[in-house]
């Protein structure tokens, strides 16, 4: 795929890209890479899932694709664009190096990111908050002590399936497989980590996670989920002035699927919502 040359790059302030899935057969290494030559920026956050360590230990699979959207990473790093890694749950391993920086790319597990408008953007990968989606019960009770005791039983758990070699428990999993239940766990996920972005008094929450590419309000707080790179193949940016935008990548060229303008008009899961992005995320691969 070599769409993008010859033409001169389009320069965004940040470019936030989740669960791409390097290593895993359905990852859209090259779409991926098409778009990382269209673009540049100052800020690039690798928001969870990039390398999917899980997939790989599995069944062994790194094509020259993958290789190539490594490289072109590290080349943005290596000339001046300051590329933030926050770890997932298919490359949570990466977590034991938070705050550590490696050839210019810096480990955070989560990080708030100041927009040019001076909004503060909670940027987390959301795995953080998979019992709390997973107990349904939970969400009527957040605010209480109980949404505490599962973000802690979450890290426990999952720490503890690790070191038996159980994979982790996964909630794009979930949703496939619970597809009537789908539209319930989205909802909870986005109420969840919302929620979170409330707790810490920022303006608003950038995730992914469920590979359901968003930008919408909830109360107060501006939800952004960055999609994924397995069928979506979409981003997050920021331009210059701190406008957030959903970019959707067609190979041909980009589409512009959400702006942050809208989002007071968006209600949260309604059929409008829904026309904001592909069908939703009950068919797609964790
Ligand atoms: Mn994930």
């Amino acid at each position: 795929m070599s769409n993008s040359t010859g033409t001169v790059p389009r320069f965004f302030r940040t470019v936030w890209l989740s669960d791409i899935h390097l290593g895993f057969r359905g990852c859209s290494a090259a779409s991926l890479l098409a778009f990382l030559r269209s673009v540049e920026c100052e800020f690039l956050y690798l928001v969870g899932d990039i390398i999917d360590i899980w997939s790989v230990r599995k069944r062994p699979f790194w094509p020259q694709d993958h290789n190539n959207v490594l490289r072109t990473i590290l080349g943005k790093a290596k000339y001046g664009t300051k590329v933030i890694y926050v770890p997932g749950n298919h490359d949570e391993m990466l977590r034991d190096y938070d705050g550590m920086t490696f050839g210019n790319i810096r480990i955070s597990d989560r990080i708030v990111h100041r927009k040019a408008d001076g909004k503060r953007f909670l940027v987390i990968h959301g795995d953080q908050f998979d019992s709390v989606v997973r107990s349904s019960r939970a969400i009527a009770l957040l605010g209480s002590h109980a949404y505490d005791v599962l973000l802690a039983v979450n890290t426990r758990l999952n720490l503890a399936r690790r070191k038996v070699g159980l994979p982790y428990w996964s909630l794009a999993g979930a949703i496939k497989h619970k597809v009537k239940n789908a539209m319930r766990y989205i909802s909870n996920f986005e109420a969840a980590v919302a929620f979170e972005a409330a707790r810490l008094g920022v303006d608003g929450v950038i995730c992914g996670h469920i590979h359901r590419a968003q930008i919408v309000s909830l109360n107060d707080i501006t939800y952004c989920n960055c999609g994924d790179w397995v069928e979506s193949n979409s981003a997050l940016v920021e331009h210059e002035d701190g406008r957030l935008e959903l970019l959707e990548w067609q190979d041909t060229h980009r589409i512009a699927f959400g702006e942050e303008e809208d989002r007071a008009f968006v209600p949260l899961l309604t059929n409008k919502d829904d026309a904001h992005h592909r069908d939703g995320a009950a068919g797609r691969p964790a």
